[in-house]
């Protein structure tokens, strides 16, 4: 069935090619998006890999390639909710795809303004569409894009479930009392802190105004085209290697290209969740398709497809091209090993196979920044961003100031 849907953050990495699916697949979409990841870009001097082209340019091509058109809103969401209102009000969608948050931790946790920005924008732009929604037509769907660092990485081998934790209390009647919570949250950055609040937002609009919103738990997205954005050279998607906005093995490929030495953050002991944009865009639709009804809890599906250690995905990228691997000191504030489980029972349900990574999969992103790694640059590769004033050098740690 084709709806009308909003994709808020479709200038982004992973709204760019999920706008662009949701159009192939016969939907009506608008964009809406601020641009202020292509100013952030200005302000770490580290653009996108690729070269991606201006909001018309994108549109216009996809339009001349698909026949398809996209409609385009210049809105910030967080500072604009008349303009967000009257927006939703004119476009009456049947689905809000919300990707239009701050999404690095690093850059969340450079200093107190950051910190201010990413919380400010992220609840401010979470809560303003939920409010609209409420207000003008509450049987839209909303699909958030959450992330799986929310549940934290404790490492202490139970499978993560999708959003809830069923536990069981013991009244003061000594009566047993099963009850169904969300999954305690342990951020680990700013900006995982604010997915964390988003959460609370998502299950009080869900039981004050019987909001319809699926919650998806997204891990970290590698690669770079999807077929659409494959279509032209002028849909081509986003690429961010840079130490705030690069993921980790996007990075690590873009740095065996140019002959940097893999920057594994302390001992690579660290066990993460992945999944392929291609993938991402698959769920999307997925979710998309399959809304909750109105009245029942947040839907939260767990969208990733395979867990890795760092330091593995660094040794697999080093065995493909030969580079070096480096130990770096860790500037953020984490585990320095953790196992992870998680389920993504949902997604299966649904019919996802989702993509592993293998080293023919490493192939298509190889080539793209063997193709773009001029345009790289390389000062903007170190992660400079410290979790706490104990990695900062000339600050004495509170422990050895107290000794
Ligand atoms: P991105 O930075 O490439 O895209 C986000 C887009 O939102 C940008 O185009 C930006 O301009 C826009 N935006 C931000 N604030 C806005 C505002 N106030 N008003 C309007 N537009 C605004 O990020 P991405 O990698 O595409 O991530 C999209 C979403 O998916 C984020 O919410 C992120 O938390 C989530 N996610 C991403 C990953 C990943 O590995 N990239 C993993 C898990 C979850
Ligand atoms: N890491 C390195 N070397 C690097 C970069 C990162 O060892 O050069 C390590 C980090 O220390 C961390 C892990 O790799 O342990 C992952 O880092 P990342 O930057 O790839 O991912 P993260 O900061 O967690 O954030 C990314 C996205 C975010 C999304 C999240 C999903 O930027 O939007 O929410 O992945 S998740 O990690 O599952 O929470």
């Amino acid at each position: 069935m084709s709806k009308t849907i909003l994709v808020l953050g479709g200038d982004g990495f992973c709204g760019w090619p999920t706008a662009l699916r949701l159009s192939a697949e016969g939907h009506r979409v608008t964009i809406i998006d601020n641009l202020s990841r292509r100013r952030i870009d200005a302000e770490l001097g580290a653009g996108s890999l690729t070269p991606i082209t201006d909001m018309p340019t994108r549109l216009a091509a996809w339009q001349r390639v698909t026949g398809r058109h996209i409609d385009f809103l210049a809105t910030d969401i967080a500072q604009d909710p008349e303009g967000l209102h009257a927006a939703i009000k004119a476009i009456n969608p049947d689905t809000v795809v919300h990707f239009a948050e701050q999404r690095a931790a690093p850059y969340s946790m450079r200093d107190a303004a950051h910190k201010r920005y990413t919380v400010d924008n992220n609840i401010g732009a979470t809560h303003n569409v939920l409010a609209a929604l409420a207000a003008i037509k509450p049987d839209t769907h909303l699909v958030h894009l959450g992330t799986m660092g929310v549940y934290g990485y404790d490492g202490d081998g139970l499978e993560l479930p999708e959003g809830y934790l069923d536990v069981t209390v013991k009244g003061p009647d000594d009566k047993a009392y099963a009850r169904s919570i969300l999954y305690p949250t342990q951020p680990g950055s700013i900006y995982h802190l604010t997915k964390s609040m988003d959460q609370l937002l998502f299950q009080f609009y869900a039981r004050n105004d019987a909001l319809p919103i699926t919650d998806l738990h997204q891990g970290i997205v590698w690669g770079t085209q999807t077929a659409d954005t494959r279509l032209d050279h002028a849909l081509i998607n986003r690429f961010d290697y840079d130490g705030d906005y690069g993921t980790v093995l996007n990075r690590f490929l873009m740095q065996a290209a140019v002959g940097h030495p893999l920057t594994v953050h302390g001992t690579g002991g660290q066990t993460r969740a992945f999944i392929n944009i291609q993938d991402t865009v698959r769920c999307v639709s997925l979710a998309v398709a399959n809304p909750p009804q109105r009245g029942e809890r947040v839907k939260i599906l767990n969208q990733v497809a395979e867990t890795h250690r760092i330091a593995d995905l660094a040794a697999l990228v080093a065995d493909v091209t030969g580079c070096e691997v480096a130990l770096v000191d860790n500037p953020r504030k984490e585990a320095a090993e953790n196992t992870l489980k998680v389920s993504n029972r949902s997604f299966r349900a649904m019919g996802l196979e989702p993509m592993l990574l293998r080293e023919a999969l490493l192939d298509e992103t190889l080539e793209i920044v063997q193709r773009f790694k001029a345009r790289a640059n390389i000062n903007a590769v170190p992660a400079t961003a410290l979790w706490t004033s104990e990695n900062r050098p000339g600050i004495v740690p509170a422990k050895a100031a107290a000794a």
